[in-house]
This record gives C-alpha cells, structure tokens and sequence, in this order.
C-alpha cells in the first residue's frame, strides 16, 4: 500500500486545523500509520527542502516551518500520494479548490497550512527523515474491508 507524508505546519498547528485535517483524511479512508507532534529544526527542514535551496523563497520557508511545532502523520492507500495532494489542495491557496485544505483555510502560499509528499521517491525520503522504522505501525481497520477494494 503506497504511504505518504502529511505535515500540518505552524500555521495549522496554531490555528487548530490539526483536527480538520486529520479528520478529512481519516473521512476520505486512509489509513493512519504514525502521528507525531515536533519542533522543526533549521537542519532538519534545509534536508525535507533541499530540492528548493537557491530559490527565492527558500530562506522565508525555513523560517517558517521552523516557527512552531508542526504535527507530521504517515497516512497510507492505494494512491495515497496523488489522493492527499488533492485533498490538500493547490500550492497556491489563491488556485485551491474549495472543498480542500488549502482551498478552504488558507489565502497565501507563504502560509498553506500544510506539506504532502509529491511522488514515491520523496514519499520514501521524507518518510525516512521524520521517522524512525519502528515508529510506523502496520494495524488493520474493522472498516478497511468497506474502504479498500
Ligand atoms: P508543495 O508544498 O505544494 O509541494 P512546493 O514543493 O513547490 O509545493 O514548495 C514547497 C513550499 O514552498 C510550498 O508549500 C510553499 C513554498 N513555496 C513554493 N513556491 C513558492 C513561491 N513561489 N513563493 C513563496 N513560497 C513558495
Ligand atoms: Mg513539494
């Protein structure tokens, strides 16, 4: 089953979208694997952006991130990767559709609440970087037969 990376950032975490999202992706049947609350640190979040190193933003979102706790889950599904993307909604919250997270909470790239891994290569990268092997937990659902085909 394909995992992915969810982080809630500081702006999530400080407005209490915690639950809301953790709802929404529980609601659209994923399956949680691992759920931890964490500050950031600068070294940490310069290795989960390093592909951004270089850009303009890249100082103000290492600013960011690491501006307050942030929870980090593994949620995992059949295209669990492409599926939390669109329940997260467009970078840009200006371009996210209503109905997601993005698109229904936020208003500024610079503040889009929330991180999904976006293909299996930096599914796996990330995944690797915020958590341990023993911190996944592989457990069944009563539901997953009425979820997962
Ligand atoms: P995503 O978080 O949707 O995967 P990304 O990987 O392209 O988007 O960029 C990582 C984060 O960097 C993004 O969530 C917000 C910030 N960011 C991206 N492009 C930006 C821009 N043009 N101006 C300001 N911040 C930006
Ligand atoms: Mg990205």
């Amino acid at each position: 089953m394909e995992q992915t990376l969810v982080i809630i950032k500081p702006d999530g975490v400080q407005r209490g979208l915690i639950g809301p999202t953790i709802t929404r992706l529980e609601r659209r049947g994923l399956r949680l694997v691992a759920l931890k609350l964490m500050q950031i640190s600068k070294e940490l979040a310069s290795r989960h952006y390093a592909i951004h190193q270089g850009k303009p933003f890249y100082e103000p979102l290492l600013e960011y991130v690491t501006s307050g706790p942030v929870a980090v889950m593994v949620w995992e599904a059949p295209n669990a990767i492409s599926i939390v993307r669109k329940t997260l909604g467009a970078t840009r919250p200006a371009e996210a559709e209503p109905g997601t997270i993005r698109g229904d909470f936020g208003l500024e790239v610079g503040r889009n609440i929330v991180h999904g891994s976006d293909g299996p290569e930096s599914a796996a990268f990330e995944i690797d970087l915020f958590f341990e092997k023993d911190e996944l937990v592989n457990w069944q659902r009563s539901l997953d037969r009425w979820i997962f085909e």
